[in-house]
């Protein structure tokens, strides 16, 4: 991150990154994402769903997951950085997710500090597959709650007063600490499509499968990258996999399959 967006990533607990995902790699995955949505079937009762561990489907998600633009910017945020959670996400009107998170009571997982650097234990990614408008689902944060010292107070009008809706376009990517507090909406008659992906610290565990989960993914990266690094299974003692020395920006190379 530039000084100016370490600035506004450590005051505000996000950063908008816009025409993040490489415009040949987002088209060609629209068909892709369109069979995903029939396969999910949203209907009158379904209003959200998602496709947990999506980089494994296809390796065009994992290249929107290696976004140069977005993983530069996250790995410098992270001690020992690595993918956690990789997922693609559907919200039909009615659909949403429930406010959660804030810096108190503390929570290791989620934990973001600054002690000379950031700190952060859990980041999470927002891929927009479509514009999101301000009542379609989009990210609804408290700015700075990732930096919370009391607990969230139980004032909703207040609370109200305090949130920010993220509106985002089509290809934009949304980093977030998810220390902050967060929830999201769908007030409109279309589907939100994004494709989520999270980034924690070596020791923290997958979510979303055992420690083999991206096994393959690991294998077939050239060694010493940076992509190799960060499909590495998680080390619960202490994570000593050496950590590449070059920049992640000198290696990415997208390949379009
Ligand atoms: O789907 C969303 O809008 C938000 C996702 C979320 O809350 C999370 O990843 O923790």
């Amino acid at each position: 991150m530039t000084p100016d967006e370490l600035y506004a990533f450590d005051l505000n607990g996000y950063l908008l990154v816009e025409n993040a995902i490489d415009s040949d790699l987002l088209e060609s995955i629209t068909g892709l994402v369109d069979q995903c949505e029939q396969r999910v079937g949203l209907n009158e009762t379904k209003r959200n769903e998602r496709i947990s561990r999506i980089v494994l489907e296809d390796p065009r998600f994992v290249e929107v997951a290696m976004t140069p633009a977005v993983v530069s910017r996250v790995i410098d945020c992270i001690q020992f950085p690595r993918i956690k959670s990789t997922w693609l996400d559907f919200k039909a009107q009615g659909g949403g997710i429930g406010y959660h998170a804030n810096h108190t009571p503390y929570d290791p997982v989620d934990a973001y500090y600054w002690q000379g650097q950031i700190y952060a234990n859990l980041i999470t990614v927002c891929y927009a597959l479509c514009d999101i408008p301000e009542d379609g689902a989009a990210l609804d944060v408290i700015p700075g709650s990732h930096k919370a010292n009391y607990p969230l107070p139980e004032n909703p009008a207040m609370l109200a007063s305090l949130r920010k809706k993220l509106p985002m376009k089509k290809g934009s990517a949304l980093i977030f600490s998810h220390d902050i507090n967060h929830g999201s909406e769908n007030n409109r008659d279309y589907v939100r499509r994004c494709l989520f992906t999270s980034f924690s610290t070596g020791s923290s565990a997958h979510s979303q499968g055992d420690n083999y989960l991206y096994d393959d993914i690991f294998e077939n990266a050239e060694e010493g990258s940076w992509r190799k690094y960060l499909f590495r299974r998680p080390q619960g003692d202490r994570d000593c996999y050496p950590q590449p020395q070059h920049r992640f920006l000198d290696e990415a190379n997208p390949v379009l399959h």
